[in-house]
């Protein structure tokens, strides 16, 4: 047997170069790159591996660990999980710093490879700097922390370890139904030890994503429940962009006359033109959407989690004889809220459910369509309205929205995860092309923003990146920003400055609060709360001096031009843009449970509290 002799990191990387995979017959490399920052436990062993290892994976310097990982995370979702990055840290917090990064990407299903360095295996140099030492198991690392939100863990303890752990890491990452975060720590002595790998170790490997079809059983019941339904609904998730059948789904709903609302993963998968598009769904939906939803009496949803936010909290879909159907690859997903699973993947189970409609010449009555056309219209002249809302003191975020709408083409991608946003482009934005739209919203993890900029802009070179944030998001984390200027890689951000946690202060005051510790404030001597004056923070002077182009738009005319500016530049921009707080826009036909005191001094929040309750006798319990 041929042997090549290397260390583990060497060999890791060797291998990472040699993974594939090919869905309908197209071929893609697996690992484009390595995301890393260095410290003791990665910089002499894979530091070492990426320097003179003659890699051909693009290596970058990440500037936080958790962005790092969500660059890596965006970057995948935004090659539809056909390419993924792996990120190597430090041992202790730099490993600790990916944990968050992990759980976002496992909770959206996207994969991402999470190399954290670990202590000594050989437990020489005990307590090494920044070990966690567990007296009772000596076991334990800090990197145990990555178990419950990594859909794989592996610890290599010996180098040929290595080989075992690295084939099911890939089996789980290339698995649509099971990827997610997948962490090997590596102990740092481990990673320096070499080992005679076989040299078949490294073989071209091709990792196959073969389409689940639906069993004619399955498929036959589908169809004969759309057969008979009156008020059938679609729910698209973001199922249907990871199955390649937007193009499908658009069809079907076309011939079929079937309204398709879409959860936040499957938004873009319709085009907001195509008359049968109703838009998004649940809590941030529109009210078009929740109104069919409602009444609906077959609702198929296809590639969805279900989540909360999609479903009302369980109280959005009430027909007395609700058929819900699954149309899913996930066994886990096919069987929420008691719904009846077609597993299958969304292209090739919308392909065979339309043949068995097509031969019955189905299409929904006259007078559904015609309801749902006159709900469209008014929700057109709701988006019309939110989208013009004027101010006398100043910008309304809808309306900053609608100059946006306006500039922003079909080639570009937007991207947001956070705070208040995220429900005004699901409830809003108007967008044509598939992918068109990107928005972490399993986690809604703050921070993620500019870090998936640089990531969907690594996966779209050709497109124009623009990532709206929140002022307390990019307080949160931006460093990724710095990697995109480092890279040359252009980004554009535009900053929602409402100095605040607005999102959250509009919902505590829904529930009773007077606002208490979520605008961005001095503390006030008088009642020792942050009721002080406003915090006045510079975003553009902040983003400037790490080499971005930025501007202030204070007013309409203003942030028309920076639009103009910032597209014309080659480095990455940042437009701040002033918007009143509390002009967001607000939920339609639409509850979302979010328990309220029982007992409280303050008598607004007994009320909520009883208002709450008398939602929650609309809630389906299962
Ligand atoms: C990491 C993280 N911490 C806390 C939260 C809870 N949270 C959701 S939105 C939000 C406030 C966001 O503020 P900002 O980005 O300024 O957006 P705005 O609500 O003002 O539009 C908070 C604290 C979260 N989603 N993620
Ligand atoms: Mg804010």
């Amino acid at each position: 047997m041929k042997k090549i002799r290397l260390t583990t990191a060497q060999s890791l990387l060797k291998f990472l170069e040699q993974q594939y995979v090919e869905i309908d017959g197209i071929e893609t490399p697996f690992v484009k790159g390595v995301f890393g920052i260095f410290g003791h436990g990665n910089v002499t062993g894979l530091g070492e591996a990426l320097e003179y290892g003659k890699t051909s994976l693009t290596y970058l310097q990440g500037h936080n660990e958790q962005g790092m990982v969500h660059a890596a995370t965006a970057f995948a979702k935004a090659s539809n999980r056909l390419q993924i990055f792996a990120c190597t840290s430090s041992i202790g917090p730099g490993a600790l710093n990916m944990v968050t990064g992990a759980a976002t990407a496992t909770i959206n299903r996207i994969p991402v490879l999470l190399l954290p360095g670990d202590i000594f295996a050989c437990r020489q140099p005990d307590p090494v700097l920044q070990q966690l030492e567990v007296g009772h198991d000596y076991t334990i690392s800090v990197n145990d922390c990555f178990k419950p939100v990594s859909r794989y863990f592996d610890r290599i303890l010996r180098a040929e370890q290595l080989m075992q752990a690295l084939i099911n890491a890939f089996r789980v990452l290339t698995d649509p139904i099971d990827t997610g975060a997948v962490t090997i720590a590596l102990p740092q002595d481990v990673q320096t030890e070499a080992y005679d790998f076989p040299a078949s170790f490294f073989d071209k490997k091709i990792h196959y994503i073969d389409r689940m079809r639906l069993s004619t059983r399955a498929v036959r019941y589908a169809v004969d429940k759309l057969l008979h339904a009156k008020n059938p609904f679609i729910v698209a998730g973001g199922g249907v962009h990871y199955a390649y059948a937007s193009e499908v789904l658009r069809h079907f709903s076309n011939e079929f006359k079937i309204p398709v609302a879409e959860t936040q993963a499957g938004k873009s998968a319709m085009n907001a033109s195509h008359p049968m598009s109703v838009g998004g769904i649940g809590v941030t939906g529109t009210e078009t959407a929740n109104k069919l939803a409602k009444e609906a009496d077959v609702i198929l949803v296809i590639g969805s989690r279900l989540s909360d936010f999609t479903t009302s909290s369980k109280s959005g879909f009430k027909h007395p004889s609700l058929s819900l159907l699954h149309l899913n690859i996930s066994a886990m997903d096919a069987n929420k809220m008691d719904g009846t699973p077609l597993l299958g993947d969304a292209r090739s189970g919308l392909i065979a459910i339309a043949e068995g409609l097509r031969a019955h010449q189905y299409q929904t009555s006259m007078h559904y369509q015609n309801k749902i056309q006159s709900l469209r219209a008014s929700w057109q002249r709701e988006i019309d309205r939110l989208y013009q809302l004027p101010a006398s003191e100043g910008n309304t975020q809808t309306a900053v929205l609608g100059t946006l709408n306006q500039f922003i083409t079909s080639h570009d991608i937007i991207v947001a995860a956070a705070g208040s946003l995220p429900g005004d482009l699901h409830r809003l934005w108007q967008c044509e092309k598939a992918g068109s739209y990107h928005l972490e919203y399993g986690f809604s993890c703050m921070g993620y923003e500019v870090a998936g900029g640089l990531g969907v802009k690594l996966a779209h070179p050709q497109s124009e990146v623009y990532v709206f944030v929140g002022d307390g998001s990019y307080l949160m984390l931006h460093s990724e920003l710095f990697t995109a200027i480092q890279e040359k890689i252009k980004i554009n951000i535009i900053l929602f400055n409402n100095q605040g946690y607005q999102c959250i202060h509009h919902l505590q005051r829904s529930h009773g609060s007077q606002g208490f510790g979520n605008e961005f404030r001095y503390r006030c001597h008088d009642t020792k709360q942050l009721k002080g004056n406003p915090i006045v923070i510079d975003f553009a002077k902040y983003a400037a001096s790490l080499g971005a182009m930025t501007f202030h738009a204070k007013n309409t005319q203003e942030f028309s031009q920076a639009l103009i500016n910032a597209r014309e530049s080659t480095v990455s921009t940042l437009i701040e843009v002033p918007v009143l707080p509390g002009t967001m826009s607000n939920g339609y036909d639409t509850f979302w449970r979010v328990d309220v005191a029982e007992c409280s001094t303050e008598h607004k929040v007994t009320e909520a509290y009883q208002q709450a309750q008398k939602k929650l006798n609309e809630v389906k319990l299962y």
